[in-house]
């Protein structure tokens, strides 16, 4: 991979492990559903059955992926629904500017409207052809490969569309809302326009 590939300050791990906070659910097929509610078109809001979504258009992306931590795994190839996909199934009101992903466990993350639908954002079941493994996702997960790797949920279970931002859990812990790894948004203090880390 071409250094320039490379956003500042991340390197390239001999190998990696799963990253997560808390334990890794379990998957109960005839649970699960995902739903899709907040500021949607449809007043009614969205759900899938685990058949019902594996039913949706399948998409593919490859993309290098950046964890805040400074590893990036190079190229990863996924395949899922995009986003765009599932916004054409269950499209947003007018007024929606931003998006809530939520996981199992209540884990979250908020992302704006825009980087939901960029190109290769996807509701990843397969990665490198092969269905996740329970520590990285299974049964989905979120691939958003242009942001920083906490806003990629695993165990996603509904997506929120909203129509004026809100935090997800580690934007609320100290991390930055927007998450661009090419602009080092790590931090929430950096989000403070000419403020160094706070002096504690
Ligand atoms: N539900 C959930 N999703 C999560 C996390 C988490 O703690 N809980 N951690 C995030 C972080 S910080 C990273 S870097 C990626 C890691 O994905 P991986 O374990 O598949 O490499 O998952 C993200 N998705
Ligand atoms: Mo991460």
């Amino acid at each position: 991979m071409a250094q320039d590939r490379l956003p500042p300050g991340q390197y390239i791990p001999r190998d990696h492990s799963a990253v997560h906070y808390g334990p890794v659910p379990r998957f109960r097929p005839h649970r699960w559903d995902l739903r899709v509610y907040g500021a949607t078109e449809d007043p009614a809001g969205h759900r899938w059955t685990w058949e019902g979504f594996c039913g949706l258009p399948r998409s593919e992306c490859v993309a290098d992926f950046h964890c805040v931590t400074r590893f990036t795994i190079p190229a990863v190839r996924w395949q899922g629904v995009s986003s765009a996909d599932l916004v054409e199934a269950a499209p947003p009101a007018a007024e929606a500017t931003h998006v809530m992903l939520w996981a199992e466990y209540g884990y979250s993350a908020n992302v704006r409207m825009d980087d939901f639908l960029r190109d290769g954002v996807l509701l990843a079941t397969h990665r490198e052809g092969e269905e996740l493994t329970p520590e990285h996702g299974f049964p989905i997960r979120m691939v958003v490969p242009h942001l920083y790797g906490w806003k990629s949920v695993k165990w996603l279970r509904a997506v929120e569309y909203l129509t004026s931002d809100r935090r997800g859990f580690w934007e609320e812990r100290g991390y930055h809302n927007i998450a661009d790894p090419w602009s080092e948004q790590r931090y929430s203090y950096q989000e403070d326009p000419g403020d160094g880390p706070p002096l504690i």
